[in-house]
């Protein structure tokens, strides 16, 4: 049988064909899951339906779900308790930070950034973590997306590079609170890929290019690479395996 035969998982952040959650989304469902997804704006609904359409992937269902607000959020959650029952795991893969915060020096970013993009990038795996293992009483796993930009710095990814940060370190706190319920919680480490929200990025041409010459592997990375990683996060075969930051960047973050 297929790896997430029977699951019921949820993909937050598909924006469009480019986007990690679509790459996530054709690796988990190759792997048999049934895929429940949620979305904040009706452009990127409308681009989902006819990407499923085309892939020939049936949805079991299409949630609206905004981050900033918590209510939106327990709507989601109850609306999928209520069509799918208990879930098996949760991709989030979901940030956003003002574009004149992703360039420039960050000392210059406001209070108003800052907050916003904490908000949408790091405490949004918080609220979504808690609604979710209402729903994951046979256990379950949550991955989300970072960049190594929490790690070290990366010029002109400022105020997210320090999101990032405080997502990696939510993601071990997670861990902990939900462990004793069988619930793992863990990121996937993505080297650059080209999608809209990386247009929003300084230098982004520059990221990959740099990739290229230095990565072990000399190549970048694509949103499939980042599905099957998330697949493996979500199936039995990581069921040791939590808190963890996986790094699939063709090695760059191993060379100094
Ligand atoms: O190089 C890259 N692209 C990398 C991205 C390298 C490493 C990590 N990542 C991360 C990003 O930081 C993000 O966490 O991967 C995740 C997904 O990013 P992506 O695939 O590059 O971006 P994109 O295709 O633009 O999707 C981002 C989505 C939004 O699409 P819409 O059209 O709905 O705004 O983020 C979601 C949204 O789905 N999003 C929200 N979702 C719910 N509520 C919100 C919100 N308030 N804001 C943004």
């Amino acid at each position: 049988t297929k790896l997430l035969e029977g699951k019921n998982i949820v993909v937050m952040g598909v924006a469009n064909e480019r986007s990690i959650a679509w790459g996530i989304t054709k690796s988990l469902h190759n792997a048999g899951a049934n895929l429940i997804f949620t979305n904040r704006q009706e452009r990127s609904y409308n681009k989902l339906v006819k990407l499923l359409d085309k892939h020939e992937i049936e949805p079991k269902a299409i949630i609206s779900c905004d981050v900033a607000s918590d209510e939106s959020v327990q709507e989601a959650f109850n609306e999928i308790k209520e069509k799918i029952g208990v879930i098996h795991g949760l991709v989030h893969s979901v940030a956003f930070a003002k574009r004149e915060d992703l360039q420039g020096e960050f000392v210059t970013t406001s209070r108003d950034g800052f907050l916003l993009a904490q908000e949408i990038s790091a405490y949004s795996l918080v609220s979504v973590t808690n609604a979710a293992k209402e729903l994951m009483t046979e256990g379950g796993s949550i991955v989300t997306q970072t960049y190594i930009g929490a790690e070290q710095v990366v010029p002109g990814y400022n105020v997210m590079g320090v999101a990032k940060a405080s997502l990696e370190a939510s993601v071990r706190y997670l861990a902990e609170d939900v462990g004793k319920h069988g619930i793992r919680v863990n990121a996937v480490s993505a080297g650059p890929i080209r999608t809209l929200s990386a247009k929003g990025v300084a230098n982004f041409n520059e990221k990959s290019q740099v990739v290229e010459e230095k990565a072990p592997l000399r190549r970048n990375i694509d949103q499939d690479e980042v599905g099957d990683a998330t697949l493996f996060f979500l199936s039995e075969l990581a069921r040791g395996i939590t808190g963890e930051v996986l790094h699939v960047d063709a090695g760059f973050n191993i060379i100094g």
